[in-house]
């Protein structure tokens, strides 16, 4: 049966031989940034939908799980995060979650795209309802270079929410950026990374993370996973590594009585997260 173009969006995945569909009302938003193709839809059933360079980015219908689970784990794993980087993140949901943390005095975000804000702005307010917090810094810039240049030791936390390692995201899952990322960590600074599929990139995107994580000086580096509907396979991970220490556990006191609301985090699911498939631990414990 083939799928109407009128009504549908399809992301094909060739790594997976798959494809995702969601039943669209129309197109709401199209344009060709200075970077990228960004699109919004009207769908069916999952609200809007943001897409660059036809791959999925967000739905308003489940873009919580990926966005609690981004910045929470990471956030009540590092003692004390006071200065946070977001690098990518453009549709500020991420930046959004950082800035629920009463801990966390200073985040910036850093994405090459300003468009990708301000269409976001637009179509997604609710990701950007932090954007004017005081703590927030709104840099649209190559997050290279500014890794590059920012001083060592300056941030407590890094979250790299990216793109795939495709297009304009290719540089962000480098050893060179990772070593930077190490540098301007300060102590028990984390940086934490999303890395794609668990059944389709366990060789091609995990493995060569950590390899380059650890290659990169980075002492520890653990993986979570969570349901994402949107994405290819509906399975996803986050890749975090410590600086100094190894990841053995977090604060989970602080998470069972944190002060603010979520939808898919608590402290429950951030242990559960952390346990890996037999077939994804193998793979990575001698990577
Ligand atoms: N970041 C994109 C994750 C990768 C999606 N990949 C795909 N659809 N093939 C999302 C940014 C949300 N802040």
């Amino acid at each position: 049966m083939s799928l109407d173009r009128e009504t549908w969006f399809t992301e094909q995945c060739d790594e997976g031989g798959t494809a995702f569909s969601l039943k669209i009302k129309r197109r709401l938003h199209s344009e060709q940034s200075k970077y990228q193709k960004i699109e919004v839809y009207d769908t069916e059933r999952f609200g809007k939908l943001l897409v660059i360079d036809d791959f999925v980015m967000l739905s308003s219908r489940d873009n919580f799980v990926y966005h609690e689970m981004i910045a929470h784990p990471a956030l009540f794993t590092h003692p004390s995060p006071r200065n946070v980087l977001v690098v990518g993140g453009g549709d500020c949901g991420t930046l959004r979650e950082v800035l629920r943390h009463d801990t966390v005095t200073r985040a910036v975000l850093v994405d090459i795209d300003e468009r990708v804000t301000r269409v976001s702005e637009q179509y997604f307010p609710e990701l950007c309802e932090s954007n004017h917090d005081p703590r927030a810094e709104l840099l649209f810039d190559d997050g290279i270079r500014f890794v590059r240049q920012s001083g060592a030791k300056s941030f407590d936390v890094i979250i790299v929410d990216s793109t795939d390692p495709v297009g304009p995201g290719e540089v962000l899952f480098t050893e060179e950026f990772y070593s930077n990322c190490h540098r301007i960590l300060g102590d028990h600074g984390l940086l934490v990374q999303q890395s794609e599929s668990p059944l389709y990139h366990l060789e091609s995107i995990i493995k060569p993370m950590y390899r380059h994580m650890r290659a990169a000086g980075f002492h520890d580096v653990r993986s979570l996973q969570f349901p994402q509907p949107v994405y290819p396979s509906g399975w996803w991970t986050y890749t975090m590594a410590c600086r100094d220490r190894t990841i053995s556990g977090f604060r989970e006191a602080s998470a069972a009585a944190k002060r603010f609301e979520t939808v898919y985090y608590n402290a429950a699911v951030h242990s559960a997260a952390m346990a890996m498939p037999e077939f994804v631990h193998k793979a990575l414990v001698n990577a």
